[in-house]
């Protein structure tokens, strides 16, 4: 359907093989199309593990995660991967032209999708200036591009795919705070009916989420808007003042 990308974790608990205590304990949220999530919380709180259990990079050890109303441990990776774009947390660029770092899994896109893509990404520019364009090449790992480059490069991927839901794991961090309130200016656009969930770590860029998890030692320990959270979350105050 038109509105597809309904995201819910239900009482989630998750280890990783081997470990012997959990990094995510009973976490509960839904994200509906049309809204924006932001999972706060500090290093090692469990973001990261949390956004994996979607795409199943991992799978939780009780509970459910569902997309759409279906549980993914019921789907297989591919159907998810068409409807779920993960830009992680250590973006990885692998060796070709800057062409088919963009379009990898969606060999049809146009190259003006590539563009549109790109601009809203602020990554149009610096591809504009290298001779060769869209046919650049990159190196194994994207070496020879900086880290904000290649995390704007791995924005543009997942814009590319148009899926219904929008994973960023800490994203825009890399991004002077002038391009990073500029890129989610046009993000807003091209995601406006779509699933988003940011990981983010300076509150400027979550401050007009629908909704604010905060995330500490692997638990939600408060929910709310940024003035709600303001008001009640003394975590939440904590991570504001730091
Ligand atoms: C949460 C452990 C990590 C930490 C906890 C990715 C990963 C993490 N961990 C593993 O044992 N194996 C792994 O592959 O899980 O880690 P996180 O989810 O990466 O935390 P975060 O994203 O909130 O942290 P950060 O630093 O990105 O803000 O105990 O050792
Ligand atoms: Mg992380």
């Amino acid at each position: 359907g038109a509105l597809a990308g309904v995201v819910e974790y239900r009482n989630v608990t998750f280890a990783y093989p081997g470990a012997e205590s959990p990094v995510l304990s009973n976490i509960s949220f839904t994200a509906r199309p049309g809204q924006t999530i932001a999972i706060i919380g500090s290093t090692g709180a469990g973001k990261t593990s949390l956004l994996s259990l979607l795409p199943r990079l991992y799978d939780p050890a009780e509970g459910e995660v569902l997309l759409d109303g279906v549980p993914v441990s019921r789907m297989d990776r591919a159907d998810i991967t068409r409807r779920v774009a993960l830009v992680p947390q250590r973006p990885y660029l692998f060796s070709g032209t800057i062409e088919h770092n963009l379009r990898f899994g969606k060999t049809e896109a146009t190259d003006q999708e590539l563009w549109e893509a790109l601009q809203v990404a602020q990554g149009d520019e610096f591809v504009r200036a290298k001779k060769n364009g869209l046919g650049s090449r990159i190196s194994q790992g994207g070496t020879n591009v900086s880290g904000g480059q290649r995390q704007r490069l791995c924005i543009a991927r997942a814009l590319v795919s148009r899926p219904r839901v929008y994973l960023f794991d800490d994203s825009f961090s890399a991004l002077d705070v002038a391009t990073d309130a500029r890129l989610r200016t046009a993000l807003k656009g091209i995601t406006a009916d779509a699933t988003v969930i940011i990981v983010a770590q300076r509150i400027s860029t979550i401050t007009e989420a629908d909704q604010i998890l905060v995330l500490d030692n692997g638990r939600i320990v408060d929910r709310g808007t940024h003035q709600e959270l303001l008001e009640t979350s003394p975590t939440y105050q904590e991570i504001v003042e730091s």
